[in-house]
């Protein structure tokens, strides 16, 4: 699906008004400043990297959203920011793609996804999603309860009932289907989000079975779920909340009883392995929270979960 010489494009994206605390617009820089920039040119990729450019002159990217000037409309918090910067962010890694370049969003909050993905399927229509998350992120804006647009994005992307809506009605169109979306890692799901998922006969690997069949058994079941020749292109947001808090703690929404560092590697290594991967999402980390040595071991497991799903292998 990509163009030669291979080029990853590293989108970061400094946002945080999909939820509620500070700080996740600090990830990006946090994971550049790592080195994960010349991780993956180690890999054999070349990288472009615009900084934050893209999203300069869109006003308050960082939590500063102003109720007075975005009221929330629908109960969605800051939904005008949301929805600008995701329709930036589509456009962005929809160029990308179309270049046959392969977009790593870094976040930055989760409901950038409806940017990233929606930008995905603008070039790989056919494409399907392996969502890797605590959390399920696909309440409507009827359902929420917290009204945080970053346990939304899902139902954008899906065009469930409620969400034909201003501002995100103008340009965010219903691009995936109920059976090319997969999940892997929930374990803190609204009720109204169970709803929606058994109504809609969506695929879901929760912890208990992560925990059952194992993480192998799971990814190919999840794999042979929405993609089942491994012919169609794969576009894996990654939430870093999907790790146990062990692992990856700081994030805004620790839960426990999350994958292990081994389990969400190995999940990129096998979609590594398909050949099929397509965009990449890195998204949650937020190095404002926890002592140095969380932030730190945080920012070290979001670059190597990218590594990961860009071909680092163990041998
Ligand atoms: C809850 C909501 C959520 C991430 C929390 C939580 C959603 N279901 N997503 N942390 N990444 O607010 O809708
Ligand atoms: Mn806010
Ligand atoms: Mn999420
Ligand atoms: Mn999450």
């Amino acid at each position: 699906f990509l163009k030669e010489p291979p080029t990853v494009a590293v989108v970061g994206c400094p946002f945080s008004g999909g939820q509620a605390r500070p700080g996740v617009d600090l990830g990006p820089n946090a994971l550049v400043e790592f080195g994960l920039l010349n991780q993956i040119k180690q890999l054999g990729w070349n990288v472009s990297y615009d900084g934050a450019k893209p999203f300069a002159d869109i006003a308050h990217t960082r939590h500063d959203a102003d109720d007075a000037v975005d009221p929330p409309s629908h109960n969605m918090k800051n939904a005008r920011l949301v929805s600008a910067v995701c329709e930036r962010l589509a456009e962005v890694v929809g160029q990308h793609a179309k270049r046959g370049e392969l977009p790593v969003t870094v976040g930055g909050d989760h409901s950038l996804a409806l940017g990233s993905i929606a930008g995905t399927m603008s070039k790989h229509p056919d494409a399907c999603v392996l969502w890797i998350d605590a959390h399920a992120d696909i309440n409507t804006p009827l359902t929420t309860t917290t009204g945080n647009l970053h346990g939304c994005p899902v139902s954008f992307l899906l065009g469930l009932d409620g969400t034909d809506v201003a501002p995100f009605n103008k340009w965010a169109k219903p691009c995936l289907s109920p059976n090319r979306i997969v999940y892997i890692g929930l374990r803190d799901v609204d009720p109204a989000e169970k709803r929606i998922l058994r109504e809609n006969n969506i695929k879901c690997f929760t912890m208990h079975d992560v925990d059952k069949y194992g993480i192998g058994a799971c990814v190919q079941k999840a794999l042979d779920h929405v993609n089942p020749e491994r012919t169609r292109p794969v576009h894996l947001s990654f939430d870093v909340d999907a790790t146990d808090p062990s692992v990856a703690g700081s994030t805004g929404t620790p839960v426990r009883g999350g994958l292990t560092f081994r389990e969400g590697h190995y999940i990129c290594e096998a979609v590594a392995e398909t050949g099929c991967l397509v965009a990449l999402d890195i998204m949650e980390v937020n190095p404002t929270l926890g002592d140095e040595k969380l932030v730190e071991q945080t920012v070290a497991v979001g670059c190597s979960l990218a590594r990961a799903a860009l071909g680092e292998t163990l041998l």
